[in-house]
């Protein structure tokens, strides 16, 4: 039998690589996209030992004749549309460039895909981030949007586009509208990864302290690994329709940081009131944890939490990784590669 073909773009992030880890698994044929641009990030291919199995292409979001001539080249039979300016802070400080990588993006890759071949099928990477300020309840797909970043309002127009092309022209075109998960191979710029990396470096010595914006911002934490097989699942359905991948519990920054704290070692001690506290090493009376107003964002969303009924009925999805393993998986990672001399941060 033929193999599958996929496209990846941002193949070289988070959720690229262990999709395309998946999808080498499953058989299929990948091409992942790199930026020409960016000096080539290639660590977490590395990690995962799948490097030498991937065909890289470079693909440019605001170049449309380079996503045009990439689809015409391989002529994938599903694009997972992974790529975008991720990172919500920096969306305050480049929100145009944001909107050009996250919105018109997606409407660039959906613009060559009806030029190109209407029958390869789209998923788009839509996020959590979309509801923004709202609700303390679960967050369902019926939920109300009230985007709070320039990367979330970007989100939330390559979330519309993508259902438009699958209602105007009939293209298997599905967003999941993911919650946060994370892994050791998150960017150190995320809170959960920051946490455990640097708490790692304090620990062997090579940093002083940890200094966090808001830590009373609450989210759904999930594990990247078992996210992308929702995401794989949504695209092997008869009709295409956009799914919550989440795990329905929320845990504090600062329960995140503690947990973690705790599994390296350090006894914490907090002090100090809400909104300054800080916390202290009980051994040696240091402050380890700080408040750090450089990293409050202009607008921030202080609590997210999914209800992933939908695909737990209808795609047989159901995250594994509970949010105690998932710091202890984080913390031993970055342990392992802090022995080996590697540099976290
Ligand atoms: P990530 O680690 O930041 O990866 C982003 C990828 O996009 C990288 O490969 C990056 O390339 C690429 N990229 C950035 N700007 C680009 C551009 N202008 N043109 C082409 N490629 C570009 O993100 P992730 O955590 O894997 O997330 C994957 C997708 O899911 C993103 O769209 C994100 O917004 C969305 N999402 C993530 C979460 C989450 O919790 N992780 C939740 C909901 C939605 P470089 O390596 O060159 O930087
Ligand atoms: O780890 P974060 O930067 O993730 P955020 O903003 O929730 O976005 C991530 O998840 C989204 C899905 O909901 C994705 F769409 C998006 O691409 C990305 O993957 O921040 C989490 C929370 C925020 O409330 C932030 O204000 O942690 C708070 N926080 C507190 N101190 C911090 C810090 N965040 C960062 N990055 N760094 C801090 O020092």
């Amino acid at each position: 039998m033929k193999k599958k073909v996929a496209l990846i773009t941002g193949i070289t992030g988070q959720d690229g690589a262990y999709l395309a880890n998946l999808l080498l698994n499953k058989g299929y044929k990948i091409y992942g996209t790199y930026r020409r641009s960016s000096s080539l990030n290639l660590w977490r291919l590395e990690e995962l030992g799948i490097l030498d199995s991937i065909e890289f292409l470079s693909l440019e979001l605001l170049e449309k004749s380079n996503i045009e001539r990439v689809i015409r080249l391989i002529q994938p039979d599903e694009i997972y549309n992974l790529a975008a300016q991720s990172f919500v802070s920096l969306s305050f400080e480049n929100p145009i460039y944001t909107a050009q990588a996250d919105a018109l993006g997606v409407l660039r890759i959906l613009e060559s895909i009806r030029m190109i071949n209407k029958k390869i099928k789209f998923y788009q990477a839509s996020s959590s981030e979309m509801f923004g300020e709202g609700t303390s309840k679960k967050l369902n797909e019926g939920s109300r949007f009230h985007p709070r970043s320039p990367y979330a309002i970007s989100k939330v127009f390559g979330h519309y586009i993508t259902v438009n092309y699958r209602e105007a022209y009939g293209i298997f075109a599905c967003s999941g509208i993911l919650f946060n998960h994370e892994s050791p191979l998150r960017g150190t710029e995320f809170v959960t990864r920051k946490i455990t990396s640097t708490l790692v470096e304090i620990q062997s010595g090579r940093k002083k302290i940890l200094e966090l914006g808001n830590y009373y911002a609450r989210r759904d934490w999930g594990f990247a690994g078992d996210f992308v097989e929702g995401i794989w699942k949504m695209m092997q359905t008869d009709k295409p329709k956009d799914y919550i991948l989440a795990t329905g519990e929320d845990h504090s920054v600062k329960e995140f940081a503690t947990l973690a704290a705790k599994l390296i070692g350090f006894d914490l001690i907090w002090k100090g009131s809400k909104p300054n506290e800080y916390a202290v090493d009980k051994s040696t009376n240091k402050i380890l944890i700080k408040k750090n107003n450089e990293y409050y964002r202009p607008s921030d969303v202080s609590f997210l939490k999914g209800n992933a009924q939908a695909a737990r009925k209808h795609l047989d999805w159901k995250p594994k990784v509970k949010f105690k393993d998932l710091v202890k998986i984080m913390v031993e990672s970055d342990k392992k590669k802090a022995l080996k001399g590697k540099i976290l941060n």
